[in-house]
């Protein structure tokens, strides 16, 4: 299987033979495209898909659930099992919490109101909501203590102190309970799985990865596009935009391509590149949506790609040319090659 197989989106060897983690990333996010229906058969292809899964929720546009801040917003979905969707027995009913005569049940319901005041009070990762005294729903930090233990390695998270957390939970929960201080001000989960030695990043291979980052966006939108159906994994103006692309002769097929090919379509097709890009920028600001991209809006797609791809974090730093710590679009086009007349607020859709 390609993505246990394959080494993982490191860069090696010449570069014009690299073959990076975006055209695997794709592969795996095509894999579970396709896979729905099939058997998915080796735990650890579904412990990699986790990462894909991600992908997939980032990047169907799936950011709408409100979260409020932090790289919580993807990595409950992240380190979610595959969807399970919970199905009444046969001949129970769903609605009902208990069976018993009328008048109970209608009691039940009514404690369960008072009881569930927490229920809709959405808190931030790190926080549960508990009641005071006068049955007000609030916030207050996770003891972490009571977060559940990691089922396997996959679950491990590494923050940006460079420690290893067993779980998101107990990162946010660490996180949270030094809410306030200077330190707690600066850690950020900076990737998924347990820290590791990462290579640094040298100036050719940096270079490299626009190219295939690019690339890579271009397939994913064709793919959602093509998988689109009635998933609605594209409003109605992003389909216009990608049919486009898709249905361009000229385009370069996904595959495997070496640099050199890569670089040569991007400037003739260069055209086919500008929405992508805009695109991407546009699934992850988000949290708000300001036109300015946050360490940690910018986690959904930092944090799987790391541990694979060592020029991420450099590459995403060095986006930031002015260094303020926001990516704004101007910033994240340069990036990417977009030129400036290009850059579109418009092409946010
Ligand atoms: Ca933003
Ligand atoms: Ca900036």
């Amino acid at each position: 299987m390609l993505l246990r197989g394959a080494k993982l989106g490191r860069p090696t060897g010449n570069v014009s033979s690299v073959n990076w983690g975006g055209w695997q990333i794709f592969s795996g996010l095509r894999s579970l495209l396709t896979s729905r229906s099939g058997v998915v058969s080796v735990k650890l292809k579904i412990e990699k898909m986790r990462v894909w899964l991600l992908l997939v929720l980032c990047l169907a546009g799936s950011a709408t659930a409100a979260p409020t801040e932090e790289e919580e917003v993807f990595v409950e979905e992240l380190l979610t099992e595959e969807p399970v969707v919970e199905e009444p027995e046969v001949g129970a009913n769903p609605v009902q919490i208990e069976v018993g005569e009328f008048d109970e049940a209608i009691e039940i319901v009514e404690d369960d109101v008072v009881e569930n005041a927490c229920l809709d009070y959405h808190c931030k990762k790190g926080k549960v909501c508990e009641l005071d005294e006068s049955n007000t729903p609030m916030c207050v930090c996770q003891d972490a203590t009571s977060c559940p233990p990691a089922e396997g390695e996959f679950e491990h998270v590494c923050g940006t102190d460079n420690k290893t957390y067993d779980t998101s939970c107990h990162f946010f929960a660490t996180k949270c309970a030094l809410e306030g201080t200077k330190k707690g001000h600066k850690l950020h989960l900076d990737y998924v799985g347990p820290c590791k030695f990462i290579e640094p990043c040298v100036d050719a291979e940096l270079h490299e990865f626009p190219l295939r980052m690019r690339d890579w966006l271009k397939n994913v939108l064709v793919t959602l596009y093509e998988r689109d159906m009635d998933n609605n994994l594209l409003t109605e103006k992003q389909k216009l935009r990608v049919k486009k692309i898709y249905e361009n002769e000229k385009r370069l097929q996904a595959g495997e391509h070496s640099l050199d090919l890569l670089a040569h379509d991007f400037k003739k097709n260069y055209n086919m590149y500008i929405f992508p890009v805009h695109w991407q920028f546009g699934q992850l600001d988000q949290h708000p949506a300001d036109g300015y991209l946050t360490h940690s809006e910018l986690s959904p797609l930092r944090a799987p790609l790391i541990p694979m791809e060592h020029c991420t974090t450099r590459f995403f730093e060095e986006c930031d040319a002015d260094s303020d710590n926001y990516i704004a679009l101007e910033e994240w086009a340069a990036c990417f090659g977009v030129k400036e007349q290009d850059i579109d607020k418009e092409l946010i859709i």
